[in-house]
């Protein structure tokens, strides 16, 4: 949930340096589970809650994890409100769907990446997936993000979902070619994915390659676990840094907290 300011005039504003998402994949927990995560995430720092991932989560498993997240939030603002020593807007954060195709959405959500895989061989991802959804979207009022989708090697299961000439890490002009057409698409945000899980993140000079078209919101994902590897993606010129991995593979709340503090400090 957010308060008054626009959810992409959030995303957009540059007055916070890098700042942390946590992406959330609904299929892999429970909503309950989803919450406490998104909860702890919060509390070290996160500033956004994407939900997202596996290709084949249930529309209702998506739209009860958004909304027991949304509900906790509120219930959370609430007693901020009440206490004046406390802040609501740390719990003013975005729940934002990361989807796979025009599936797995929700109303309760925020608003959604709505994305153009760029680099996809097929139609589907191009277009056709974007077709269908903007209809529901639209019946829903969830806002659409306009976002440019890159997907870099390795890649891991996005790549080949996706059907993607993936993006080698010595392709700096294409990057930067990518970076603007995506601008003068008019989209608003680009992706720079190297996939859930990989074990290399996009490389610098590529984060660089695309920095240079500087009206572009930069979100980079994909293999960052670490506070270094934030910090690298960060200096180089990301908005936003996404991790996944690290939160579902987490042993506890605990270690779930430690480990995005770690991030959210480097970067
Ligand atoms: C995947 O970029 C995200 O879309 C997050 O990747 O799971 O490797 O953190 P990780």
């Amino acid at each position: 949930m957010l308060g008054e300011q626009s959810l992409l005039d959030y995303i957009l504003s540059t007055n916070h340096g890098c700042r942390h998402i946590t992406l959330i994949d609904p299929g892999k927990q429970s909503p309950q589970i989803a919450t406490s995560r998104a909860i702890a995430a919060i509390e070290a720092g996160s500033k956004m809650i994407f939900i997202g991932g596996s290709t084949d989560t249930p529309d209702e498993i998506v739209h009860s994890t958004c909304k027991s997240i949304q509900e906790e939030l509120e219930l959370r603002c609430f007693a901020a409100s009440q206490d004046p020593s406390a802040d609501e807007s740390t719990w003013e954060i975005p729940v934002v769907l990361f989807p796979g195709g025009a599936h797995a959405l929700s109303p309760a959500a925020d608003g959604i990446t709505f994305m153009m895989l760029m680099n996809s061989r097929i139609r589907r991802f191009l277009i056709d997936e974007q077709l269908n959804g903007a209809p529901y979207l639209h019946k829903f009022s969830v806002e659409a993000l306009p976002t440019g989708y890159l997907v870099f090697t390795p890649g891991g299961k996005v790549g080949e979902v996706g059907e993607v000439d993936l993006i080698e890490s010595d392709q700096i002009e294409l990057v930067n070619s990518y970076a603007r057409t995506a601008q003068m698409f008019g989209f608003k945000i680009l992706y720079l994915e190297a996939g859930s899980g990989a074990n290399t993140q996009v490389n610098s000079e590529c984060i660089e390659s695309a920095r240079l078209v500087e009206e572009l919101c930069l979100i980079v994902g994909g293999g960052i676990r670490t506070g270094q590897q934030a910090a690298k993606a960060a200096k180089a010129g990301a908005n936003w840094v996404v991790t996944g991995t690290l939160t579902e593979d987490a042993d506890s709340i605990q270690q779930l907290k430690e480990r995005i503090s770690e991030i959210v400090e480097a970067i």
